[in-house]
């Protein structure tokens, strides 16, 4: 079925049809509805809210991230200072967002089989918050291999969940169909007058004719896409917070760490790894004493989902 790392996507996957299967190939993307219940994304919603309040301890590797406007506005705590969370993995309640079944399934259907040892490498939940016409709430247009070491990329797939309405009026995702099939592309903070967030790289010169599509969708809808697809999200132009958890997976038979040195990623890599050591300092560590390359940081995001850890 995995012959020489290429996947055959006209075979029936174990709950996706071939079409399904070969709707990810052409396009880079496929949408499953109410892939996960709506009372699990109300327990992934109060868990993120008992962690902003400080209800519950957030985990020590997990990173908090305010939108630049925020961390300028009036709210320094709770929720509504919060934009995102990362590498939730050790939280138990969040990290069951990545082993629902409903889900792994698909991404088994899509980047293995149901024996492949399946790890979970990125996680986050987005809470986009309203913007304050500065349009700082958007993602600008990028590919996510940009910030992976691993490879090969159709071995790795994101899981991206709404915890709400999601539609142009909030921000939904916008995708370019088929720009999977392409390259990586160099990245770069846009120029955007408003500012823009830490680490959100987008695509240089990025072609704002290229034809997108807006995915809209209901709470629980799920849309899986493939690293390489061009992709981003629009401003939250409603007074609510936009919600979303997602998670990237690869397959641990195929996927091996690459070295990323002298390749467009590295200054991204080399942010990464400034933001993890001044992270050890605040735990006591001499940043000058660590030496941290930038699979490292990513050996200790990656957890199991399914089979075993061998490689990443
Ligand atoms: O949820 C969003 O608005 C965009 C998320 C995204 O594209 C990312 O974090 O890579």
């Amino acid at each position: 079925m995995l012959a020489e790392g290429v996947i055959d996507y006209t075979r029936e996957g174990s709950i996706l049809s071939a079409e399904q299967r070969q709707f990810y190939e052409k396009n880079g993307y496929l949408i499953i509805r109410n892939c996960v219940p709506k009372y699990e994304l109300e327990r992934f919603r109060k868990r993120f809210q008992d962690i902003c309040e400080k209800r519950v301890k957030a985990p020590d590797n997990m990173t908090v991230m305010k939108d630049i406007s925020i961390a300028k506005s009036e709210f320094k705590d709770g929720e509504k200072a919060i934009t995102k969370i990362q590498d939730f993995a050790d939280d138990k309640v969040l990290f069951e967002y990545c082993k629902y079944p409903g889900v792994v399934d698909v991404v088994k259907d899509l980047i293995g089989s149901p024996k492949s040892n399946l790890m979970a490498m990125h996680t986050m939940l987005i809470n986009k918050p309203p913007d304050n016409g500065k349009l700082t709430s958007r993602h600008p247009m990028h590919q996510d291999l940009q910030y992976f070491p691993f490879r090969p990329a159709d071995f790795i797939c994101c899981a991206w969940t709404a915890m709400e309405k999601v539609n142009r009026a909030n921000g939904c995702l916008v995708v370019v169909p088929e720009s999977h099939k392409g390259a990586l592309l160099p990245h770069e903070y846009p120029k955007w007058e408003g500012g823009v967030n830490k680490v959100y790289h987008g695509i240089q010169n990025y072609d704002t004719n290229s034809p997108r599509v807006h995915v809209e969708m209901e709470a629980g809808d799920t849309v899986f896409f493939h690293p390489i697809l061009i992709h981003g999200s629009g401003a939250n132009r409603t007074e609510g917070f936009r919600k979303a958890i997602s998670c990237h997976y690869a397959n641990d038979d195929i996927c091996r760490y690459v070295n990323i040195e002298g390749t467009t990623q590295e200054h991204l890599a080399q942010e990464i790894i400034d933001m993890a050591k001044k992270r050890m300092a605040r735990y006591g560590a001499n940043p000058e004493d660590v030496q941290l390359d930038y699979s490292d940081i990513w050996r200790v995001r990656a957890r199991e989902v399914n089979g075993v850890r061998a490689n990443l």
